[in-house]
């Protein structure tokens, strides 16, 4: 691990919500066995393992039915812990990889068998070095005839020099966290009301309302950061997706409870019609069909 890594938490409380039968918890990591699945030599950070027999404890804990595990920046592209986690969990996960431009037509169609769907591009500085813009794009010509759609990571403030390669991407496109917001800036802020104006107009882009944790600056139950997950999830329905972020890597202060991150849900999507949209329908029409 490296020094000052924060673990998850060891002992989750049991959340108040119940999540609708076949609840998907649509953004989560699998880390390790070191000993099995080394982490990358380019990583930036070291994490504890988080293997996939935790994942899937967690999840039926917390009363989801399925998962979607995204490669982390640990692992960098060596997708094997993944791969190994959506093979181990009789159809009940799905993936996003990261790779780079040498990954074969062959191996992208062995990943999309074992339930990949998605492919990551990162562009949060501290986590990956940089990719030109033009591999980027090699990438997404390669995976869109798979069906496949793209994953952003970024920064808020770093939206308007990325937003012209964003609506350039032949995919759906989905972004991770609700683009990191600086919560102290507000809703209304025009940070944020352009990421607003991009959801709007580009009816190819979906949003994960995840990450309370990341943002807040008020800690936990996350107040400041309802007014950001709930707008999206009352203006946008049908193009949202939730996840734990389990193991929750780089965690500055400490590791969040899950059970307080799941309570969390019935405070941004009130209704039971949301709730079904942002944990099941949605989450399924986009991994599952
Ligand atoms: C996340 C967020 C983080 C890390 C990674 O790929 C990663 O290593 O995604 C982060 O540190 O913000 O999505 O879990």
């Amino acid at each position: 691990m490296s020094p000052g890594y924060i673990p998850f938490h060891p002992n989750p409380s049991k959340p108040k919500f119940s999540p609708p039968p076949g609840a998907v918890d649509a953004h989560c990591h699998v880390f390790g066995p070191e000993s099995k699945f080394p982490y990358a030599s380019e990583r930036k950070y070291t994490p504890c393992d988080a293997p996939k027999e935790k994942l899937f404890a967690l999840r039926d804990f917390l009363g989801f039915d399925k998962n979607v595990i995204v490669q982390a920046s640990c692992h960098s592209k060596d997708n094997r812990a993944m791969i190994d986690a959506l093979e181990s969990s009789a159809g009940k996960a799905k993936g996003v990889t990261f790779v780079g431009e040498e990954i074969t037509n062959a191996e992208l169609k062995a990943m999309d068998r074992a339930g990949v769907r998605g492919v990551r591009f990162n562009f949060v500085r501290r986590l990956v070095d940089f990719t030109p813009r033009e591999v980027l794009e090699r990438i997404a010509a390669r995976v869109a005839p798979l069906g496949w759609h793209i994953v952003v990571y970024f920064e808020m403030a770093d939206l308007p020099v990325l937003e012209g390669f964003f609506t350039s991407l032949p995919t759906t496109v989905v972004v991770d966290h609700m683009g990191t917001p600086d919560v102290s800036k507000g809703v209304d802020h025009p940070e944020n009301q352009r990421f607003h104006l991009l959801m709007e107009r580009h009816e190819n882009f979906w949003v994960k309302v995840t990450c309370p944790e990341r943002m807040t600056l008020a800690g936990p139950p996350y107040n400041d950061v309802v007014p950001f997950a709930k707008s999206l999830v009352a203006r946008f329905p049908d193009r949202v997706i939730w996840g734990t972020d389990w193991p929750h890597p780089n965690m500055k202060k400490e590791a969040p409870d899950d059970g307080a991150l799941v309570d969390f849900i019935p405070r941004i999507a009130p209704s039971a019609g949301a709730q079904q949209a942002l944990l099941v329908d949605n989450p399924m029409r986009l991994y599952w069909a």
